[in-house]
């Protein structure tokens, strides 16, 4: 049984029902930070600035009060700064196991690397899964600091799992020329939320996603509180133009990725997280689903 911590909740979620329609679950888990860290604290910091927003979604015109909605608390991690990275893929199991009791589940990491941990061996083998990452960085790199379990190479271990045609990676715009050659010759990479959207209307009916969210996607201007930060992001208006596109398609789990609460004096950055999580959570919740 994978053990969870009690955390403060998320706005308006509860700690427990037998059959919620969507799930929070927080992952707290950073390992390889090569730049800042931080990234540990981001799940109990997002909750606490949850306090701030809304229930209601004026953009969505929809309201967190109208979902019912577990927080779960934290995994516990053993030695969280300095885990063996490559135990992700033993929770993958467990934490698919947790996904399965709600219709939809939004983790929040944690650093990068963490998305390994919630693709399931099942997923992976399913022709219809997909992954849709929204990052900065293309984190393709074979390895990173002499592990191949890195938050810059934790992508390149998913290509290899999933292949070019069950992957895209969205608003990158760092990385190695290898990387990008790598990303270009094998057609999943898209700049703009634009391409984005295009592209989502062409996947066929049935695919079921994980939608991996990389907070520094966005501007620094927008999103200064992160371990790497890069120029010439999204706006947050691209961010709600993809979720908004992801309405017609099934989301069976997300990920919110990357905020590092030390680096975020201002909590401007903690403000949009909550934000963000909100917005997710409203758009891609199946709307009417019961358990
Ligand atoms: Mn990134």
């Amino acid at each position: 049984m994978l053990p969870l911590a009690p955390a403060p909740l998320f706005l308006s979620a509860r700690s427990e029902h037998p059959q919620p329609q969507a799930q929070i679950v927080g992952f707290p888990y950073e390992a390889t930070a090569s730049f800042r860290g931080g990234t540990a604290f981001a799940p109990d910091a997002i909750r606490t600035f949850s306090e701030s927003i809304e229930t209601y979604s004026p953009h969505q015109d929809r309201d967190l009060e109208d979902l019912i909605l577990v927080d779960r608390g934290n995994v516990v991690l053993d030695e969280p700064f300095r885990w063996a990275a490559e135990g992700l893929v033993e929770l993958q199991a467990p934490l698919s196991r947790l996904k399965a009791q709600a219709h939809f589940t939004l983790f929040l990491g944690g650093e990068h690397t963490s998305t390994l941990a919630f693709l399931s061996p099942e997923e992976t083998l399913d022709p219809r899964f997909f992954l849709l990452v929204l990052d900065a960085h293309l984190d393709l790199r074979p390895a990173y600091q002499g592990t191949a379990y890195s938050h810059a190479s934790w992508a390149r271990r998913a290509l290899e799992k999933l292949g070019p045609s069950r992957l895209l990676i969205a608003g990158a715009r760092s990385g190695t020329r290898e990387e990008f050659r790598l990303a270009r010759e094998q057609g999943f990479w898209v700049p703009t939320a634009e391409a984005l959207v295009e592209r989502l209307d062409r996947l066929p009916p049935g695919t079921r996603i994980h939608l991996s969210l990389d907070i520094d996607v966005l501007d620094p201007a927008h999103a200064p509180g992160t371990g790497n930060p890069e120029p010439l992001g999204w706006s947050v208006e691209d961010v709600l133009r993809v979720l908004q596109a992801l309405k017609g398609h099934r989301v069976i789990s997300a990920d919110l990725v990357e905020y590092s609460p030390p680096h975020d004096p201002s909590g401007r950055t903690g403000v949009l997280a909550a934000f963000l999580v909100r917005e997710m959570l409203l758009a891609l919740t199946p709307s009417g689903s019961s358990k």
